[in-house]
Order: structure tokens, then sequence, then C-alpha cells
């Protein structure tokens, strides 16, 4: 039995390990319950962030409104390096815990179309459809380790979409 549980174990580490530097069900581009990645073109509207060794994400505007498509241009105004990400509870749970597996000096990739990852000085593009619906928050973070601890996330409340016509 015991043999049994840590064989098993065994077996299963590494593949949490592959499975964070891969593409996969939630950090695939496609089916985010918060939204998706969208083209240039389809955005409506352009919103700058700040990202700095304040450890703080500041935005030019935070009225964001589900179905909404933004085209968001992030700014590492820092030295170390930063991450923009888009994302809910669940993918910020699992971000943070992916990224702890990764702190012995692995590389930190990205495949998906949610996370910006910038060099100091640095400025990165994302556009983002953010699905609709009533009530979804919206969780905006930082996982490189121990900035999301520092505070480094905002909370957003997607607003009602405005009236067509
Ligand atoms: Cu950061």
């Amino acid at each position: 039995m015991q043999y049994q549980a840590i064989f098993l174990l065994a077996l299963l580490l590494p593949v949490g390990c592959a499975m964070a530097q891969q593409p996969h069900a939630i950090d695939g581009p496609q089916g985010f319950a918060f939204g998706q990645p969208a083209a240039a073109e389809e955005a409506s509207r352009t919103i700058h962030v700040d990202a700095s060794d304040k450890m703080q994400l500041q935005f030019d505007a935070m009225d964001i409104r589900a179905g909404e498509v933004v085209k968001f241009i992030v700014h590492n105004r820092g030295q170390a390096r930063h991450e923009f990400s888009i994302g809910d509870e669940a993918f910020g749970r699992q971000h943070l815990s992916a990224m702890r597996q990764q702190m012995s000096g692995m590389a930190h990739q990205h495949h998906a179309g949610n996370v910006l990852s910038l060099e100091g000085g640095q400025t990165g593009t994302m556009v983002w459809r953010f699905a609709a619906g009533k009530g979804k928050t919206v969780l905006f973070a930082c996982y490189i380790p121990g900035h999301f601890q520092a505070g480094m996330y905002r909370r957003h409340v997607l607003l009602p979409p405005l009236a067509a016509g």
C-alpha cells in the first residue's frame, strides 16, 4: 500500500512540473472563464499599465466592462522582471504554485496568451476580450516569486456592458 502511494507520487510529481511549462487546459489560449486573447484590431480602447519595483500595478483606467476588448500596454518601469497576467482566483492559485515549483533556477516561460513577462524597462502589449456575464471578478497580477505576496495584484469586478444602441 505504502509502496504504491510513493510510486504514484513519483509518477505524478514530474508531470505536475512539466504541466507548469506546457500549454494545457487552464493555461491555454482558449477557454478561460474570464475571457480570451483577441486581435489588436478588435480592441475598442487602450489601457496603460505601469509595473514598478514598488510591487504595484497601476492602471490609467479601471472601468473595464464585461464583453469589452481592451488593449493593455504594459510598461515595466522597474529594474526587476515583472509579469502582467489576466486571470481569476483559480488561475492565480495554479500559477502561484507553478511559479514556486520553478523557483529553483529553472527558466520561466509562458506560452499562454494571458501572461506577459517583461524585463526591466520593457513594454509589452496584450489584447484581451473579457467574458460577458454578470459580476465576474478578474485578477491582474504578477507572479514572480514574492511579488504577488507583496501586493502586486489588482482585483476588478467587471462592470455591466453599456446598453446597446
Ligand atoms: Cu512583479
